[in-house]
């Protein structure tokens, strides 16, 4: 039933070390660069296609190095391989100038998009109504959801009510819906659990999946029939879900309706306004792009700190991934501005002027400053993941000065069994059968949506890539992927449903999964079960007067990646009901920012070698020994070796040195032989029990001959501790009556941990 992506000609390219010296000729022309750092302008005789390629990624420093080429990366990646989507010659060629190679997926994205539409025409004439909640049989366009969502509050008055978070750049209503039992009345202590889909405008899919399951809630809640009856009147009792299908409209818009079938090369746009020349009369410089605005990735700011008029969007050119625009993914505050997320506002992965710059991210972060959000999807498409934070490596430095590491948050122990992100992960992977992984394993990111909401507040967060292939496949692919149909969630079974897919974890141990391959539909119930389960968040009880007025609040700070500090406070109210006591569903007072991490902490450098500015060999073997006497045992040994500077201007004065560890034996116990400038290794002694003393030895090989100098850093440690330090915080409870300010205190409440507050208005 699934369509396979079309294989087509196989490119291979692997050129020598060709650099590329077009890096400053492409800003200028960057609206047609496709985003690439390292590319050119594409001229009007340029009749490229704009293709799916799959790049070879054997080693983290190819990984890097396509990183940095600021090419329009998908989350359709593994351990040796990325997928791209060129939008330009330009681009193709400079993942050749990076020496990297690669397979064509999809040769035509034009061609596929009016090859979507025929099947999707044709699925639709076929099937009037579908196996979805709500009986779809084809994608929404943006007015659908509003308009739905309106119907659905006017079927379901008291479990639904529309709510409006705020609004995007181009003005348009970020629409959500809130369901839950007695949803108009006040807020009374039930935990939320939030969806969000679309925050990347091509990714039509996590639009649909959100939605369909706020029909699925209404209908469960209101049919004794529905097989999920019961299950679906307690989560509605207990929590509240929130969704907001479309977070991006305004690129969402421009990429569903005003581009699928536009192939821009034919038009021609002014160079430096982009206004196509229909509307001012010609330029000089033709863009090409992919599908009119169908693969559109970002949101529809083209400058950074203007406002433009609604409508104007599709004026500008941007494109694919790349253009103009704002990666909202990018654009959240903490630890704004780190590994993978660009600084060039042409790149797909730009992350905007500053830490929540758009309204969109303000809006959103609004809304779970003041719910108390205890899990949390944010949809996207496409490669059949499960996401979690941390999303770097762990051995990155944090701005606190330590190993980023893994959050505390992994996995933990509890009287109902284990709980933690990588155990959701796993029991919803079961049904959707996608890969339950760290965000970091395919490329670093900062500033996404979960990395902000779990560290601000301790809410369990994810993203799911939804689907196998295609940023927005047939939309038949949809709804298997919505009830469980497809490839992926077949083939799970109770015995290799969540195998660890990850190395690195934490060890959470081995799980029983008795109901598998239920498909998203599922696996978002499990979530919604999460939410609402106090053993995974906090619990404050106490009594009150009714109708007093609880309100909770903290205030922290998050850091930015440069290491500044910023001011984060979420605060959140209640009404108590009246019988006079009240449970609050709440996220632990301390935010992970501030909590342990699992990092191993090294201690200040035992032995230490520095060698600067060293002539390299240029002949015979072209390696230098240096010796390094380790006077005492240590747990681990580090070296680096740098290019100290690189000549300019032509293709020698490329710097590629290796490093190898040779230990007093004379064997070889650590190498470190990745492309670049850069190397590092690091040795922890035989089978890892430790460095004995002894003299060793660091050769470094100069590996393509230049003659750039380069320097040398080693040192041993010891691993002085396994998590970094924790802080506490504490919530400000406030209780406040008719008569006014009636009681305050602090409560300092732990994960999993019920804290009574007694009569907290006196
Ligand atoms: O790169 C992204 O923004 C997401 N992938 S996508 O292809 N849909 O654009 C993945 C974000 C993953 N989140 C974290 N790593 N935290
Ligand atoms: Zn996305």
């Amino acid at each position: 039933m699934l369509l396979s992506p079309r294989r087509s000609v196989v490119t291979r390219g692997r050129t020598a070390l060709a650099l590329c010296a077009a890096a400053a000729l492409a800003l200028a022309f960057a609206p047609a660069s496709g985003g690439s750092d390292s590319a050119s302008a594409p001229t009007a005789a340029d009749d490229f296609t704009p293709q799916l390629v799959t790049v070879d990624t054997p080693t983290r420093a190819d990984k890097d190095r396509l990183t940095d080429l600021g090419l329009d990366l998908t989350e359709h990646a593994g351990h040796d391989y990325v997928e791209v989507v060129l939008h330009s010659s330009a681009d193709e060629a400079a993942l050749r100038a990076a020496g990297l190679t690669w397979d064509v997926r999809i040769g035509d994205l034009v061609a596929r998009e009016v090859e979507r539409r025929e099947f999707d025409a044709a699925f639709a004439a076929a099937n009037p109504a579908t196996d979805l909640p709500s009986g779809r049989n084809s994608y929404r366009v943006l007015e659908d959801f509003g308009n739905e969502i309106d119907q659905l509050v006017s079927d379901h008055p008291d479990v639904a009510k529309r709510i409006s978070i705020g609004e995007s750049l181009e003005g348009r209503d970020l629409t959500g819906i809130e369901i839950g039992v007695d949803v108009n009345e006040p807020e009374d202590g039930r935990p939320v659990f939030l969806m969000f889909g679309a925050h990347h405008a091509r990714e039509w899919p996590s639009a649909e999946l959100p939605m369909e399951f706020a029909y699925e809630l209404l209908q469960g809640y209101t049919d004794p029939d529905h097989p999920d009856h019961e299950r679906i009147v307690d989560l509605l009792t207990r929590g509240r879900a929130i969704i907001v299908p479309v977070s991006n409209p305004d690129g969402f818009d421009a990429s569903r309706t005003s581009g699928d079938l536009i192939d821009l090369r034919d038009e021609t746009y002014d160079p430096v306004t982009s206004v196509p020349d229909s509307v001012l009369g010609p330029g000089t410089t033709a863009i090409l792009a992919t599908p009119g605005n169908a693969y559109k990735r970002k949101n529809c700011r083209y400058l950074d700190g203007f406002t433009h008029p609604a409508g104007t969007c599709l004026l500008v050119a941007s494109p694919g991934g790349s253009g103009t625009g704002i990666d909202l993914n990018r654009n959240y505050g903490a630890l704004w501005g780190g590994p993978g997320a660009s600084p060039d506002p042409w790149a797909a992965t730009y992350r905007g002027a500053g830490p929540f710059s758009e309204p969109e991210t303000q809006a959103i972060r609004s809304l779970i400053s003041t719910r108390q959000v205890t899990t949390l999807i944010t949809h996207h498409t496409f490669s059949n993941l499960i996401l979690r934070p941390v999303g770097v490596q762990p051995s990155t430095i944090h701005p606190d000065g330590n190993p980023v590491g893994f959050s505390p948050d992994e996995c933990f122990p509890t009287a109902e069994g284990d709980r933690g992100a990588q155990w959701l992960g796993e029991l919803m992977a079961a049904q959707n059968g996608y890969s339950n992984q760290f965000g970091w394993e395919l490329y670093d990111t900062t500033g996404t949506t979960e990395d902000y909401s779990y560290n601000a507040t301790g809410g369990f967060g994810y993203t799911f890539e939804i689907g196998p292939t295609e940023f927005h496949p047939p939309f038949e692919e949809v709804i298997a992927e919505y009830t469980g149909e497809t490839a992926a969630a077949q083939a799970v079974t109770p015995e290799n449903a969540g195998a660890v897919t990850t190395e690195n974890a934490a060890d959470c141990g081995e799980h029983e999964h008795e109901t598998v391959g239920g498909g998203n539909r599922e696996a978002m119930l499990i979530a919604f079960e999460n939410a609402v389960d106090a053993t995974t968040h906090s619990l404050i009880t106490g009594t009150a007067p009714a109708g007093a007025t609880l309100t909770l609040e903290r205030t922290g700070v998050f850091p930015l990646w440069n290491g500044t500090l910023v001011g984060d406070t979420v605060a959140t109210a209640m009404i108590v009901d009246d019988g006079g006591s009240f449970e609050w569903h709440v996220n632990p007072s301390t935010r992970p920012f501030v909590q342990s991490r699992m990092a191993p902490i090294l201690s200040d450098p035992k032995d230490e070698l520095t060698v600067n500015d060293v002539t390299p060999p240029t002949l015979g073997i072209r390696a230098n020994n240096h010796t390094f006497v380790v006077t005492e045992d240590a747990d681990i040994l580090t070296a680096t070796v740098r290019a100290a500077a690189t000549l300019s201007g032509t293709v020698f004065n490329y710097a590629e040195y290796h490093l190898r560890l040779v230990d007093p034996n004379g064997a070889v116990v650590a190498e470190a032989t990745e492309f670049g400038p850069i190397n590092s290794l690091s040795w922890t002694g035989p089978d890892g029990a430790g460095v004995p003393a002894g003299s060793y030895t660091l050769r470094v090989t100069n590996i393509i001959n230049p003659t750039a100098a380069y320097s040398l850093n080693a040192s041993t440690q010891d691993v002085i501790g396994e998590r970094t330090p924790r802080s506490f915080e504490s919530w400000t409870l406030t209780c406040m009556t008719p008569e006014g300010l009636a009681g305050q205190a602090g409560v300092a409440v732990e994960r999993g941990e019920q804290v009574d507050v007694g009569a907290i208005c006196g």
